[in-house]
């Protein structure tokens, strides 16, 4: 992977760094949008959860940050970042932090909080799409909640993932800098998480996406150029880039699909 970046010495650190990144080591989920990220900026990071053991990596070493008790500021769930001393929890938040660091944001503050804006609204719509297969609770599994998971799943297919890609290809639509990305003239990391957006519903409810992809042409020509980034091309073909599966968020049943 590419450079190696310094922190400001505001943030305490003046030595090259290597970003650490936890999440669960075997899914995409909510992980993936800090590792496109990560990707597309070509840094210098380690997928921490995924590393073994021995080398005092692994999902023990995520559990040691989550529940350690001599963490000052613990986040409540991965992903986090870890940053030399800081620790970045929250997905959107994460982001805002590599934004402003490697250039995937605008650096203007009303361009910065229009990029968080509208990555705040991709977690809400990840939390929606988590909810057609786990709607009563995330502890349960998806078996015994499944006839209420069809009725949340019908709602979402026909109303709020219509709902979410419709307001995405309003504000291309709007960008007065072009309809090619949502914030500004260039690639932001919200580009790249409305990539992870499509890729994750079309691979969820095919069905579905097929007939609303007609409708947010903007949306899927945006989804077609981040997959062609040559970083981005090459993390996909890569073996860092997990496959999607029933474990995730972004989930296969077919009978939660439209037409069912
Ligand atoms: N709002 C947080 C949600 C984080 C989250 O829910 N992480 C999941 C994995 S994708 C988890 O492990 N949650 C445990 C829990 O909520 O108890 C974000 O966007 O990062």
């Amino acid at each position: 992977m590419g450079s190696i970046e310094l922190l400001p010495e505001t943030l305490g650190w003046q030595e090259p760094m290597r970003y650490e990144l936890y999440y669960w080591p075997t899914i995409q989920g909510r992980g993936e949008f800090v590792r496109l990220a990560l990707e597309e900026a070509g840094a210098d990071y380690i997928d921490v959860a995924r590393g073994s053991k021995q080398h005092g990596a692994g999902v023990p070493a995520l559990l040691e940050l989550l529940n350690g008790k001599t963490v000052e500021r613990p986040p409540f769930a991965p992903p986090f970042l870890r940053a030399g001393k800081l620790i970045v929890g929250q997905t959107a938040n994460i982001l805002l932090f590599l934004g402003g660091r490697h250039a995937l944001a605008p650096r203007a503050e009303a361009g910065r909080i229009w990029a968080h804006q509208l990555q705040l609204t991709v977690a809400d719509l990840v939390a929606e799409v988590h909810d057609t297969h786990h709607p009563i609770a995330g502890s349960l599994y998806y078996e015994d909640q499944r006839a209420e998971a069809r009725r949340r799943a019908a709602d979402f297919v026909t109303t709020r993932a219509p709902k979410f890609l419709g307001y995405f290809e309003r504000v291309l639509e709007r960008n007065p800098a072009g309809d090619a990305h949502l914030v500004g003239a260039r690639l932001s990391y919200v580009d790249l998480s409305l990539f992870q957006v499509v890729a994750g519903l079309r691979y969820a409810f095919p069905r579905a996406m097929a007939r609303l992809e007609k409708s947010v042409p903007r949306v899927i020509a945006l989804h077609d150029g981040v997959a062609e980034r040559p970083r981005i091309s090459a993390y996909l073909a890569s073996p860092r880039r997990l496959a999607f599966s029933e474990e995730g968020i972004f989930r296969h049943y077919d009978e939660l699909d439209a037409g069912h």
